[in-house]
């Protein structure tokens, strides 16, 4: 059997009693780490499993998918994502190279960002599309999710949008010589990406992200010092989240009641949250 076993958002400790049996009866360990990165390192995963883990890079989940499923007809393998295993990407590949072989495929599912900015106080439900931000260079700065942001914002719902993960990135030199050296991880933040936000606002003029459209940051998300602060996207440019990782949520202008309260206790101004919801927004009760 292959399983497939969401990590959820933190640490070691957020696995479901499932998987926990699954990663137990396993004969190998993978772990995905390229979507998204877990809050603890791979020791205290080995350690609370009692397991070797192989961290499967995304050059190991592609060209080396016959060594993650060999044998897996006969005895059980397991690959760990970080959050819910259909969070962000689907393993589809993995999933149909499986099938192909007649290896049976089991998902274990957990917590994943998709689910868990609910402790937003923003209601699932009124979520749009979701989009991913990448990290501006000079002359590489795609803007192409405005149009996604701009659909939901149209429809009065929130954009949920995940931000810019740099693992294994190889310097041009590097990767022309073939080193295998990689850069030091980067994580976007929620300014910068509010930053972004508010340049590609500035080129498009439509009025989907602009200074004054509510936000809520998320920081370390499920973890014990998980941060959540409500404001204007102007207010998160200039707002310290601390460590990653990070989200952040662009407010639809159809707001139930509740969750408007629940901006007002994250905000990090009042004042102005307050101005702004009464001048922008439609509040449903
Ligand atoms: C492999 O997983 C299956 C399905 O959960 C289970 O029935 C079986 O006992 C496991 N194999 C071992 C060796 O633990
Ligand atoms: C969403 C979800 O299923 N989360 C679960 C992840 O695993 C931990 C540990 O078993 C559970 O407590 C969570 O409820």
């Amino acid at each position: 059997m292959l399983f497939i076993i969401g990590l959820g958002l933190a640490d070691e400790r957020d696995i479901t009693v499932k998987g926990l049996d699954a990663v137990r009866s396993s004969e190998r360990v993978y772990l995905e780490a390229y979507t998204s990165v877990l809050m603890v390192d791979k020791q205290r995963l080995e350690e609370f499993y009692g397991k070797e883990v192989v961290v499967a890079h995304r050059e190991t989940v592609e060209s080396e998918s016959d060594e993650i499923l060999k044998d897996a007809d006969k005895v059980n393998v397991s690959f760990l994502v970080v959050g819910d295993p259909y969070g962000a990407t689907t393993h589809t590949d993995l999933v149909l190279r499986a099938r192909e072989r007649g290896i049976p495929v089991q998902t274990i599912h957990n917590a994943s960002i998709m689910n868990a900015v609910g402790a937003t106080g923003l209601q699932l439900y009124n979520f749009g599309q979701t989009v991913s931000i990448v990290f501006f260079t000079d002359n590489w700065r795609p803007d192409s999710f405005y149009e996604r942001i701009a659909e939901n914002a149209g429809l009065g719902l929130h954009t949920l949008c995940l931000l810019d993960i740099k693992v294994r990135e190889q310097t041009i030199e590097n990767l022309m010589r073939g080193r295998q050296v990689f850069e030091p991880p980067r994580y976007m933040s929620v300014s910068l990406a509010a930053q972004q936000l508010l340049e590609v606002e500035a080129g498009r003029k439509g009025g989907a992200c602009a200074e004054d459209t509510l936000a809520v940051g998320v920081a370390r998300v499920g973890s014990g010092d998980q941060l959540i602060r409500a404001g204007t996207l102007k207010q998160m440019a200039d707002y310290d989240f601390g460590k990653p990782l990070h989200s952040l949520v662009l407010v639809g202008h159809r707001l139930h009641q509740l969750e408007a309260e629940l901006l007002r206790e994250n905000a990090i101004d009042l004042e102005s949250m307050n101005a702004v919801l009464k001048r922008d927004y439609r509040l449903d009760h």
